[in-house]
């Protein structure tokens, strides 16, 4: 038998517990290990709080979701904009509990911010599932605590990244890396993934061992994976280290924000200085064709379609793995212009 509890035990054991009805509802609360279940029905009301919305792929995530839950399925999708602060996300979820969804989606901004919310969440009643970023597990647990996490593998893009940039460089760069959001999954996720491979500690790179050893990292800095603090930090960043030669920012929009930068202090992004991101955003397919961007790592910001999916395999009592993995293709000058356009 799975480890999650079917409807008909979980009322048992709940009413051996104590578990009580309020509002139409079943409050199971936090005693069982296993998120509140979702019941067979036409239309749902799906909690959606988004993190923000000023950049091209928040936009795209939201329209995905809209798409899916809105147009296709003509269910109610209560949205919010935390607009990029944490306590916002935070109220903007309380709010949303108030009007009591059947369940959540939603990108949880910071890792440890959120993970007692997604408990808050469950003790209301109500399952939820995470997309595009995760919690940490020793707070809130996938399968146990909410359904599970729908995305990327962060660390891979992250070693990706620095794989290609080995290879570009030939092995030498003095790299000024810009970060994602502090305290968010993708960023912390995306700095060990590429760490861990310029350290030679990770496994199965066809990129032979020590060809990293002269890349080094000058600086790294938060650019909020936002483009004009990319372009803030980065400006600030290339004063106190003239001699960079290469940059890895997170996310597509802090890279166009670098190049901005590079140029306005008079270099050459993509001939003396190496940039590599992550996202594959239509502008960063735009400067790789140009020459500016050397390559971008895909994270797909679609998660309308995957998330319904999942969502209805809960619904239907199927086992949902704790993290289902999106999977992501790579751009660079050798395939860029064909993605040209249809991106986000
Ligand atoms: O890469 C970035 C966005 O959480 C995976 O957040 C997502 C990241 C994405 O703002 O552009």
């Amino acid at each position: 038998m799975s480890h999650r509890l079917t409807r008909r035990n979980l009322i048992k054991s709940s009413a051996a517990l104590g578990g009580a009805f309020v509002a139409g509802r079943y409050y199971v609360g936090r005693v069982f290990a296993a998120p509140p279940p979702l019941d067979k029905k036409d239309k749902y009301t799906v909690g959606f709080a988004q993190t923000g919305s000023n950049n091209p792929w928040r936009i795209a995530e939201t329209a995905s979701m809209k798409d899916q839950f809105e147009t296709k399925l003509g269910w109610t999708l209560i949205a919010t904009d935390a607009n990029e602060d944490t306590n916002k996300q935070l109220a903007d979820i309380d709010s949303i509990i108030a009007q009591r969804p059947d369940i959540f989606i939603f990108p949880p901004r910071e890792s440890e911010a959120l993970a007692p919310k997604v408990l808050e969440i469950k003790d209301a009643g109500i399952p939820v599932l995470l997309i595009d970023r995760d919690v940490v597990h020793d707070v809130a647990k996938p399968g146990e605590d909410y359904i599970g996490f729908i995305g990327s593998d962060f660390v891979q893009q992250g070693m990706q990244a620095a794989e290609w940039l080995v290879k570009a460089t030939g092995g030498t760069a003095k790299i000024i890396e810009l970060e994602g959001t502090t305290g968010a999954d993708p960023a912390i996720d995306r700095k060990k993934g590429f760490d861990d491979f310029l350290a030679g500690t990770f496994k199965g790179s066809p990129v032979a061992a020590g060809t990293q050893s002269g890349m080094e990292i000058l600086a790294s800095q938060s650019g909020n994976f936002l483009r004009d603090t990319g372009r803030q930090v980065m400006e600030t960043l290339l004063q106190a280290h003239p001699e960079v030669t290469a940059v890895y920012a997170h996310n597509d929009e802090m890279a166009i924000g670098a190049i901005a930068a590079l140029e306005a202090a008079g270099r050459k992004p993509g001939q003396d200085v190496t940039l590599v991101s992550i996202d594959g955003e239509n502008a960063a397919l735009d400067a790789i064709v140009e020459g500016k961007l050397g390559a971008s790592v895909e994270s797909s910001p679609f998660f309308g379609p995957i998330a319904y999916e999942t969502m209805m395999k809960y619904v239907n009592g199927e086992d949902i793995p704790d993290w289902v993995v999106v999977e992501d293709r790579f751009f660079d000058a050798n395939n860029a212009a064909e993605f040209q356009g249809k991106q986000y």
